[in-house]
């Protein structure tokens, strides 16, 4: 296998709504470089890039995949992504190592909702991004809609560079504006002959050809003078314009294919090999100082790890791209998270399942290393010395939650070690060990997301589980303020137990005052672990209650508060003044105050008009306008309130607050009201009173719980 130089590489990544044609695409590609000499199809689950037995079960891809090509003297790597939003997890680390991200639509679709959210991810990293519009053969293929749509989402920098010269059935030819050629395919697709502009077309090319060389002298003083001297750019001017207007952002080149039917992909290979970016220009990383780091061919050797793969027989294969110098195996290299020194393996190229030795990996360039000490995704490793740490992926949060509960016991570590490769794999999926509900909760990014985790516990790590519905992390607190006592009184035989204490139980707000019969002599104020507060009060007057006994009642206190007297979830802002009290000078002990201070505790808040708060979150959809109503009066069925309205194109943004209990199975019910349209975002909001019906359900349930 050939080592290429970074000067020839091009890191491509390909992003869009599911069903756009990124595997097909990928797949003719292939074939085209003479990669591979038979293209597959994603229908007979024959493709390079979805070999996995659930992507050839669902049709569709749900990892990333990683393939490399030859075009003409430069090594393409290729990586092909989910456009399920569900797996957005796979894609956000391909992005971060991508130098060039080729977003595909459907031309009948015009831009979608995973297209849109893609599309902000590729922002985020300032990655060089260019389109092609795919399946132009479709009957319902509007060419027009989708370059008015694509400029009203992203921009006015998308400018035309191909356009269909007929769609539809008859769809058969190309017709470049930048090499000023219509490009016409025979029947089964491949090479196709170049042929002159036709008569009917001119105006219309001479009007985007003007276009394009005008876009590209606008970002280019000195192209600029020549477009003024010349009125035109020649060739390898334009090319050059284009090069840096690409890497700049300045422009969204836009291309034409027609994937299944192997039309205008070596154009775009063509295109990738002479205008897009190499790996020092396209999306140099950040370090820890937040500078860019520059790749340094000749430097000292520099790898980031961005993806683990777990293969039968293999183990983790973890996929890493070099930053600086060139790597090679038996390198011993430091990590720099965890300072140990890590030795290189056998390095490898993927093309999809297949893995292809290779002696040496050069800067910019993409490879995997299986079995690597103590390292996982978003490390850096470096040579000792030259220390480095680039900046790590952002996984996207989550937008749903499961618990999981074995079906028989005893396999509690087995399905941590499951859970915990799961995530290692995954970093979109967050593993939570709930003390609080004493559950196990895996959060992830969609039903379907879920679907593919249970599938993998039960049959890749054989075990018997169920996904059931998570608590809720409920909170108490109190509404009015109240004054209770309590007196613990013992004898038993010998040494007996005594304690009475006062207390005022109050609702804590910020800056409230004391009442006036009380005098403060000490205050504690707790920022409680599950959030709110628990301000501690000492106002003993005459010695009635030794201080040593102070820690002992709060502690009882606290012990209640992890165990709320209403429905047994946690307590938050409270303040509790310990004003009076007595004891017994043999029979006062620790102990004996912790009693006291948890009934006078239990009592008094139960008095102090206890309240259910829920936990509320933040959510933001993405729907197609047409949706818009569906999704507005569904959230108005699930206590949602609505917090802002943005349009956005042919798309609308909704926010709303809605309690956590009224998210179970939103991402399913979101899909099937708006045919798979709508993406949605969450984060956790505030706590806010539950109405009475719930805190009802929750205190009865509660109850029964306790009686059992
Ligand atoms: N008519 C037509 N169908 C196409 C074309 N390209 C792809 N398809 C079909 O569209 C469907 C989806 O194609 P994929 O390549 O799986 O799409 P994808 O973007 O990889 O989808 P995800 O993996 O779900 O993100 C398949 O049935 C393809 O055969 C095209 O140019 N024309
Ligand atoms: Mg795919």
């Amino acid at each position: 296998m050939k080592v290429y130089n970074p000067t020839r590489i091009r890191n491509v990544v390909l992003l869009g709504h599911s069903g756009s044609g990124k595997t097909t695409l990928a797949e003719t590609m292939l074939f085209e470089a003479g990669a591979i000499n038979r293209r597959g199809t994603v229908e007979e689950g024959t493709t390079i890039s979805d070999y996995h037995s659930l992507e050839k079960e669902k049709q569709k891809s749900i990892f990333s995949s990683f393939m490399n090509l030859d075009w003409r003297g430069n090594k393409i790597n290729l990586i092909d992504t989910p456009g399920t939003a569900d797996y957005i997890g796979e894609v956000v680390g391909a992005l971060r190592v991508a130098d060039t991200a080729l977003f595909t639509l459907s031309s009948e679709q015009g831009v979608e909702t995973a297209t849109d959210s893609l599309w902000k991810y590729a922002r985020k990293y300032n990655v060089p991004s260019m389109f092609v519009v795919n399946k132009l053969d479709n009957e319902q293929s509007n060419f027009w809609k989708c370059v008015d749509e694509s400029k009203e989402h992203f921009g006015r920098e998308v400018t035309v560079v191909q356009y269909p010269y007929s769609e539809g059935s008859d769809f058969h030819a190309i017709i470049d504006v930048l090499r000023m050629t219509m490009y016409e395919f025979p029947e089964k697709g491949g090479k196709p002959d170049k042929l002159p502009i036709p008569d009917s077309e001119r105006a219309r090319v001479d009007k985007l050809h003007q276009e394009l060389v005008e876009t590209i002298a606008e970002n280019d003083e000195t192209l600029m003078d020549i477009y003024f001297e010349h009125g035109e750019l020649d060739e390898e001017q334009m090319q050059k314009g284009l090069h840096l207007s690409l890497v700049k952002g300045q422009i969204y080149p836009l291309f034409c294919a027609c994937a299944s039917l192997n039309m205008g992909t070596g154009r775009i290979m063509g295109f990738m090999n002479d205008v897009a970016p190499n790996p020092m220009e396209g999306n140099p990383p950040k370090d820890q100082n937040e500078e860019n780091f520059d790749l340094d061919p000749d430097g000292k050797p520099v790898i980031f790890l961005f993806k683990t793969h777990s293969e039968s027989h293999v183990g983790d294969l973890i996929y890493f791209k070099v930053y600086g110098g060139s790597v090679q195996p038996g390198l011993d290299l430091v990590n720099s998270s965890n300072l140990n020194t890590a030795r290189l393996g056998n390095l490898f190229l993927t093309e999809g399942h297949k893995r292809i030795e290779i002696p040496e990996i050069k800067t910019g360039d993409i490879g995997a290393v299986v079995k690597l000490k103590d390292s996982e995704v978003n490390d850096t490793l470096h040579e000792k010395g030259h220390d480095v740490k680039l900046q790590p992926i952002v996984f996207p949060p989550t937008t749903i939650r499961t618990a999981v509960k074995l079906k028989q016991e005893g396999e509690e570590d087995k399905l941590g070690h499951a859970l915990n490769q799961i995530h290692r794999e995954d970093p979109s999926v967050v593993i939570e060990h709930s003390q609080e509900l004493r559950q196990i909760i895996i959060h992830g990014q969609g039903e379907e997301h879920l679907a593919v985790i249970e599938d993998q516990l039960k049959n890749r790590f054989n075990l018997d589980v169920e996904f059931i519905t998570p608590k809720i992390p409920y909170r108490e607190t109190i509404t009015k303020s109240y004054r209770a006592q309590y007196k613990h009184k013992k004898q038993s035989g010998g040494a007996g137990q005594f304690a009475e204490v006062y207390l005022l139980i109050e609702p804590y707000k910020e800056g409230m005052s004391t009442p006036g019969d009380l005098k403060v002599r000490d205050v504690e104020e707790h920022e409680l672990p599950w959030g709110g507060k628990l301000v501690f009060q000492n106002c003993i007057v005459g010695g009635v209650i030794d201080n040593r006994f102070m820690p002992a009642i709060l502690k009882g206190i606290m012990e209640k508060m992890e165990n709320g007297p209403m429905s047994g979830c946690r307590v938050r802002d409270v303040r509790i003044s310990v004003y009076d009290g007595s004891m017994h000078s043999v029979d006062s002990n620790e102990a004996a105050f912790k009693t006291a201070a948890r009934m006078a505790f239990r009592d008094g808040f139960m008095k102090a008009g206890p309240q259910l708060m829920e936990p509320v979150y933040e959510i933001e959809v993405t729907v197609p306008t047409d949706y818009m109503g569906d999704v507005m009066s569904d959230l108005g069925t699930r206590r949602g309130q609505i917090q802002g309205m943005q349009a956005e194109g042919s798309l609308q943004k909704i926010k709303a607050h809605v309690p956590l209990e009224e998210l179970d199975h939103y991402s399913t019910r979101l899909k099937s009201m708006t045919q798979g349209s709508a993406t949605y975002l969450r984060e956790f909001s505030h706590y806010a009173s539950a109405p009475f019906e719930v805190q009802e359900k929750v205190v009865q349930a509660n109850t029964e719980l306790e009686e059992a």
